[in-house]
């Protein structure tokens, strides 16, 4: 079964940073295919359509959504083996670069060697909309939905008052987590090991709205980098474990101790050359 986002909580990376190179249906107008109703729902204007998914993925340190298919399903070392080339259970920059290489190949649909702003759109909107700054954070696989939240003691509102105040708390929570304000994980950063809320957008380092695959392959040296905190130049399966955001790291809204140290692992930029 696939759920979704409700559509006016989707705030994707790309519309943030300019003009699509063609007309984008917002928001509220885009489809949402249920997987019951994928049928049914047909435009003949062909908008893009965002899927949603059940549960949390784990997002490669690359960006790529790795999905569970059942609640016993390890996404993170579903990862590492596709990643581990030689299958010695280490990972090494070598590697890790490959399947960097692996995943931009299915990115640059077009082939020209650059993941342009119409390919960044369609990664943001088909295939992670999980790296939507305010898409709802999913639960792991497995676990059970979260209860419900207790009503509250306010006096019933009439309707319009009632959804006045939702659409204000609704800007004021975009308007935090766009300023990444509240200390919770931000888009992919929930589901991943790196602190990168967008992944693939993180990679173009000269800000030209398109990522070469030079670009990528540097971003994954670097990341490999932040990966590999014994400095082994190499890394297993079980300390990517430990990095993994818990879900209370991961729900928005959670509270950080101002003066506790920050263990997040960011920096998503590599140095220039
Ligand atoms: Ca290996
Ligand atoms: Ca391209």
């Amino acid at each position: 079964m696939q759920v979704v986002d409700p559509p006016v909580l989707q705030l994707p990376f790309t519309r943030r940073r300019g003009r699509l190179p063609h007309p984008m249906p917002g928001p509220p107008a885009l489809f949402y295919i249920f997987a019951a109703a994928a049928q049914a729902a047909v435009s003949p204007r062909t908008p893009i359509t965002v899927t949603g998914h059940q549960w949390a993925p784990f997002i490669s340190p690359m960006g790529e959504p790795f999905r569970a298919r059942t609640a016993a399903d390890d996404t993170l070392a579903n990862w590492f083996r596709q990643a581990d080339r030689n299958r010695d259970g280490l990972l090494t920059a070598e590697e890790m670069v490959a399947d960097a290489e692996r995943f931009f190949a299915t990115l640059d649909t077009d082939g020209d060697g650059q993941i342009d702003p119409d390919e960044l759109a369609q990664y943001e909107y088909e295939v992670a909309p999980d790296v939507q700054v305010m898409s709802t954070t999913k639960r792991p696989p497995g676990s059970p939905p979260l209860a419900k939240p207790k009503a509250t003691d306010e006096p019933a509102l009439p309707p319009s008052d009632k959804q006045e105040r939702r659409e204000r708390r609704q800007r004021e929570a975009e308007q935090e987590a766009s300023l990444g304000l509240g200390g919770a994980l931000q888009g992919a950063a929930r589901y991943a090991l790196l602190d990168i809320p967008e992944p693939v957008a993180a990679a173009d380092i000269d800000f030209n709205r398109a990522i070469t695959l030079d670009e990528f392959k540097a971003a994954a040296i670097s990341r490999f980098t932040l990966l590999d905190r014994a400095h082994q130049n190499r890394f297993t399966l079980a300390q990517l474990e430990a990095l993994r955001p818990t879900p209370a790291d991961a729900r928005r809204g959670a509270k950080r101790d101002k003066d506790a140290p920050d263990t997040r692992v960011g920096n998503p930029l590599p140095p220039r050359e």
